[in-house]
């Protein structure tokens, strides 16, 4: 290899440790400050500060070695990167490119880096699926956060067309609730139910049963304090699904809370018929044991459009209903109503 092959081949592997240190700093920033991630930060900061260790004097002095032929172009798909998630695509791709180059032009001269680059190039495959799933993740809470009706579905002979009936009436947020029929029903209603839902932009939820929530690819799940433990679930579902858990007192908020729950339903508030044996909390318990909840949480149990303003006026801003919109003839417009009610325009 003749001294100008050489120095080609430094000016090479100078350019693409700046594509991969700066491709890095980029998903770094958003694990930062997007996520307020630690683990991640740490993770990428230590992958920069060992492409940095091996990004010696002879590189750089290479950088200027023949004029870049190609400095300032771009592609018109550059211009299209508007959302978070294509910009996590785009900087992994950025820094997987990046370390195969240099795993290329680097074996033989720089073993060390050569098999640094490959390894942090495996890793940043996973992380970018890792760092994509917790947008996905972020989207389903802005749901939560965006919505104060939350529809839950009773064991309905037309249930479709009354999920159908809310979405249309502006609810966003639905759980499939079943307490009997086959799981082989179950399954299917949860698939159309699913597939209404994106019709409509709205999060789809499955109550206790976190296999259907998976074969229904459902948003997340609902669970009881008699249902599998929060842990177990997060593992059978993954990082990207929500996870809902009910209480009824201040315990099971606080170990909710502890456990890493997205959302909670609490209550009951009022007297209900779909929980016979629940003491109804009232109001004041109910802004009682959700004083110091940060994550969004919804009031339940017996909850009618005569009510809805009693909540209101207490500040309680969202909440999640069964009877009164499963089995009144005029639940469309009960489901405005509560809506509007709930909203800020009110
Ligand atoms: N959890 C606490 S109260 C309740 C559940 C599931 C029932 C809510 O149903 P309804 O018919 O809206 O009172
Ligand atoms: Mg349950």
């Amino acid at each position: 290899m003749t001294q100008s092959d050489d120095q080609r081949i430094d000016q090479i592997i100078d350019a693409n440790l700046d594509r991969a240190r700066e491709g890095l700093r980029v998903l770094e920033d958003w694990s930062r400050f997007g996520l307020r991630r630690e683990d991640l930060v740490k993770k990428i900061k230590n992958f920069r500060h060992i492409l940095a260790k091996y990004h010696l004097k002879k590189y750089k002095l290479a950088r200027n070695y023949q004029p870049d032929i190609c400095i300032g172009f771009s592609h018109p798909e550059q211009q299209k990167r508007l959302k978070t998630e294509d910009i996590i695509g785009s900087n992994s791709a950025r820094v997987q490119e990046a370390l195969r180059v240099i795993e290329e032009f680097a074996r033989n001269r720089h073993n060390e880096l050569a098999l640094s680059a490959s390894n942090i190039r495996y890793e940043t495959y996973q992380l970018e699926i890792y760092l994509l799933k917790q947008n996905s993740k972020l989207s389903r809470i802005k749901k939560l956060l965006d919505n104060n009706l939350y529809f839950i579905t009773s064991n309905n002979s037309n249930l479709i067309e009354q999920v159908q009936m809310m979405l249309e009436s502006g609810v966003r947020l639905i759980q499939h609730r079943f307490k009997n029929g086959s799981d082989i029903d179950n399954i299917n209603i949860a698939i159309k139910l699913k597939k209404l839902c994106i019709e409509y932009d709205a999060l789809f939820i499955v109550n206790d049963r976190i296999d259907i929530a998976l074969a229904s690819d459902a948003d997340g799940v609902h669970l009881g304090q008699e249902d599998l433990k929060i842990n177990y679930a997060k593992k059978l579902l993954g990082p990207s699904k929500i996870i809902g858990i009910s209480a009824n007192n201040e315990i099971d908020v606080n170990k909710a809370l502890k456990a890493g729950s997205d959302y909670l339903g609490v209550g009951p508030v009022f007297k209900t018929s779909t929980k016979k044996d629940k003491v109804p909390l009232g109001i004041e318990q109910i802004k009682l044991i959700t004083k110091d909840i940060s994550i969004p949480w919804f009031a339940i149990g017996g909850i009618t459009s005569q009510n809805i303003s009693l909540l209101k006026e207490r500040d309680i801003k969202k909440v999640a209903i069964i009877s009164e919109l499963n089995s009144s003839v005029n639940a469309r417009e009960k489901a405005i109503m509560i809506i509007k009610t709930l909203s800020n325009e009110n």
